[in-house]
């Protein structure tokens, strides 16, 4: 069994992937600064003896350092960020200090500890607008936000400190994340997110555009159990490897599945697309099955069921 340090650990994806962890026999330290994690995701792994939780912020000087040098892991996953894509466009200076300056942090501080082994969430929108589908690892980088520019910026970052100081890196390119514990607050907060709450509380869904764009939606299931693949998986070697399903789902075909869960709810509103909204985004597969031995298992149906009938 393994010790993993995981950064962002109360957030969404974090928590997921500590209850993941713990799950399987590991042991866990989590850090978050509860800027966007949530107190209450960490319910579950709290009751665990395995479980150590440090509530500090890994962007301030020498936190992570001491962190590292005290916990001394097996691998270092790490998931703090600044998430919305929205708040990176109007405060690109957080986004640098919070989504490069940290993950440099971070690099520096599996250097000096010698961890072996780095995770990093990285995204689909380093990719931009990419006009060939499905989008392999390999496809140009044109990142149109800071926030995905960011992302790209870390991924050259820690492969760089991986190749010069043999640390094992792996950068998950996380497509269209959804499932339990996901924030709705912001009308920028990932569709199926909001659709859930909406359709819960009563009240109509708005459809940007036709509704026939399409996004590769994976669940956070699917995505905890690749984070714990690639931090505890023996003798992988450094890359990158987008996490997704390789399959299309319309916001219609999201729209019928909570329709059908909630017969009576309001007619969805349309509106017009959202400036900037790209119409199709959809990943390639292959790379995670080949170096990570990572398929995912949850239908999106079934997931979104899951979601609707969750708490
Ligand atoms: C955005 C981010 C992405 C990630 C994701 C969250 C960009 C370029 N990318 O991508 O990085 O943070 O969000 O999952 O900003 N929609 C509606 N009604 C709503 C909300 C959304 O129709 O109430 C549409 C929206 O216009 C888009 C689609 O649903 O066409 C998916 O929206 P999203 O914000 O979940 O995801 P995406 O891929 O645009």
């Amino acid at each position: 069994m393994a010790h993993l340090l995981v950064t962002g650990a109360a957030g969404f994806i974090g928590s997921h992937t500590v209850d993941q962890l713990l799950h399987a026999g590991h042991t866990v330290t989590g850090v978050d600064n509860f800027r966007t994690g949530r107190r209450e995701n960490l319910t579950a792994a709290t009751t665990s003896p395995r479980f150590a939780f440090h509530e500090a912020d890994i962007a301030a000087p020498g936190v992570l350092s001491s962190l590292v040098g005290t916990a001394r892991p097996d691998a270092l996953i790490h998931l703090a960020a600044l998430v919305s894509v929205q708040e990176s466009i109007q405060d690109p200076d957080l986004n640098f200090r919070l989504n490069v300056h940290a993950t440099h942090l971070v690099a520096e501080a599996a250097r000096m500890h010698r961890v072996p082994r780095l995770v990093f969430a990285s995204s689909a929108a380093i990719y931009g607008d990419a006009p060939t589908q499905p989008i392999r690892e390999d496809a140009p980088k044109a990142p149109i936000s800071p926030y995905g520019a960011a992302k790209l910026a870390s991924e050259v970052l820690l492969l760089g400190h991986g190749a010069t100081y043999g640390i094992t890196v792996r950068c998950q390119r996380y497509f269209n994340v959804f499932g339990p514990r996901q924030d709705p607050a912001s009308p920028y907060s990932g569709v199926i997110s909001i659709f859930a709450r909406r359709f819960r509380e009563g009240n109509a869904v708005t459809i940007h555009g036709d509704g026939c764009q399409t996004r590769d939606f994976i669940s956070v299931h699917d995505v905890a159990r690749a984070n714990v693949l690639a931090a505890t998986a023996p003798g992988l070697r450094s890359g990158v490897a987008n996490i997704c399903t390789g399959h299309a789902t319309s916001l219609l075909d999201v729209l019928r599945v909570f329709q059908a869960e909630f017969p009576a709810a309001a007619a969805p509103v349309h509106g017009p697309a959202r400036s900037g909204d790209i119409l199709h985004s959809r990943g390639s597969a292959d790379e995670a099955l080949a170096a990570l031995g990572f398929a995912p298992r949850v239908p999106v149906a079934e997931g979104l069921r899951e979601l609707i009938h969750a708490r």
